[in-house]
């Protein structure tokens, strides 16, 4: 990796943290913003690069969030920036749909040329993630004619009204929020560290959910089945080896699409283009977002041409969807990607994180689980000895981290996972010392 930094990758905490600014910041927060919208972390960021954060009082953070999952080539990479101010002094919208334009078409292609699958495949851009989950389903609605909907348990997919039915978790996504919509089954999934059975093999687990869904829904009526090949913010599970094929050969079997949300796990994190190319399946349709594009909002739906295309002329579509400025950013994304092989790096710090951790294991009886690919690698913390989720424990080591100024995120179905996603433009030396920070804060707490 060549990368160069604006700012020094340095770790400094300069007095009180939070600092006053991002104190008085919180304060006129709490009178403007809805107190729905949270946030992790107490300090306000005024300045991003690499893998660090520097906040509005010189504060400056280890970044392990890549604010879920997003800056993979860095929040503000320089490539990405001078792409996006260049579209934004030709044109900032026209709305494809009105005025279409060229960049949307290339990055058509290249997503075409880039996803799992050798068919011939087309590709429709969004803003959000949910947003491309919304529209696949669409898509398998219309092409199958069928409307059944199966999501998994730990399933994340969004917080729209289709998405947070989608979603496993009721609280904070969906309880109170209802009615959720209809036609949407829940199935087992495979999440090897919690089976009742510790040798339940991948295709068993794969069996488990095809009888259910036969016995629950009937094979003719499902539209889609909706997965992510490693399940983000319902606790970076991954799916024991042969789930994910079984389950999507039943899936062609029946003439049910499938879906693979590679929302989080997409473009480079996993340690491949995209985590379906580890499993081995050929989707019929993924969506991707997050990492796509440096930090702009965008999103899309890319599979299968005769799938896509059963939709009718303006069935498709929105304001903003694929604007010239975000696709912009994506292209030049994906460009550094390619000529920097993120992917390869997102493998090397799957190699440093497993040396690391899995050694501590030995050591703490609490680390119940380590797990990931690529550079979306997690820890499973549990009341030692079992597999008891320990939340609370959890929320320590995070917090400690963050009082250190490394930022990490948590998450589970039972929050009881931190995990990690730093930008894949990190180096090596930053990774170590937040590694060690993470490392102290489990042996303090654990
Ligand atoms: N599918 C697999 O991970 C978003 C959500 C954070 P949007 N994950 C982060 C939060 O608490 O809102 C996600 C995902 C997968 C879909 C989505 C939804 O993507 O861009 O947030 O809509």
């Amino acid at each position: 990796m060549d990368v160069t930094y604006r700012i020094e990758q340095k770790r400094k905490l300069n007095g009180p943290f939070p600092g006053p600014k991002s104190q008085a910041l919180a304060e006129r927060r709490t009178k403007a913003v809805a107190a729905g919208v949270a946030s992790t972390l107490p300090v306000y960021a005024a300045d991003v690069d690499g893998g660090i954060i520097v906040d509005v009082d010189g504060n400056q953070l280890i970044d392990l969030g890549s604010g879920i999952a997003v800056t993979t080539v860095g929040a503000s990479n320089q490539a990405v920036a001078k792409a996006v101010a260049e579209q934004a002094q030709r044109f900032t919208h026209t709305c494809f749909m009105v005025a279409p334009y060229e960049n949307y078409v290339e990055l058509a292609e290249k997503l075409v040329a880039i996803t799992p699958g050798d068919f011939e495949k087309k590709a429709v851009l969004f803003n959000s993630g949910a947003e491309a989950v919304e529209n696949a389903i669409k898509v398998a609605r219309i092409a199958t004619g069928r409307q059944a909907v199966v999501a998994f348990d730990h399933a994340y997919h969004g917080r729209t009204n289709l998405t947070m039915g989608l979603t496993a978790k009721a609280a904070p996504y969906k309880r109170g929020f209802g009615p959720l919509a209809p036609e949407i089954y829940r199935m087992p999934m495979s999440y090897p560290f919690r089976e009742e059975n510790p040798n339940i093999s991948g295709k068993e687990a794969a069996e488990r959910a095809i009888l259910a869904m036969e016995k629950q829904i009937g094979g003719d009526q499902i539209a889609a089945i909706i997965i992510e090949p490693i399940q983000g913010e319902g606790g970076f599970i991954v799916p024991a080896e042969g789930f994910l094929p079984r389950v999507a050969e039943w899936a062609k079997e029946n003439g049910i699409v499938f879906i693979s949300d590679e929302v989080q796990a997409g473009f480079a994190r996993s340690g491949a283009w995209f985590a379906s190319d580890i499993e081995g399946i050929e989707p019929d349709l993924v969506t991707v977002a997050k990492g796509i594009a440096g930090g702009m909002p965008l999103s899309g739906v890319v599979g299968r041409a005769e799938l896509l295309d059963s939709v009718h002329g303006g069935g498709l579509g929105g304001t903003y969807g694929g604007n010239p400025v975000a696709v912009a950013a994506a292209l030049e994304s994906i460009k550094f990607m390619e000529e920097q092989d993120l992917a390869g790096r997102a493998r090397e710090i799957e190699a440093q994180f497993f040396e690391r951790f899995t050694a501590l294991q030995k050591d703490v009886s609490a680390l119940g689980d380590v797990r990931g690919r690529g550079a979306m690698i997690a820890l499973e913390f549990v009341k030692a000895g079992g597999i008891e989720p320990d939340a609370a424990l959890t929320k320590k080591i995070a917090d400690e981290c963050l009082a250190q100024g490394v930022l990490i995120l948590t998450c589970g179905t039972y929050g009881n996972v931190v995990r990690l996603l730093p930008p894949l433009v990190i180096g090596d030396e930053l990774l170590g010392e937040a590694f060690d920070v993470l490392e102290a804060a489990i042996r303090k707490h654990a």
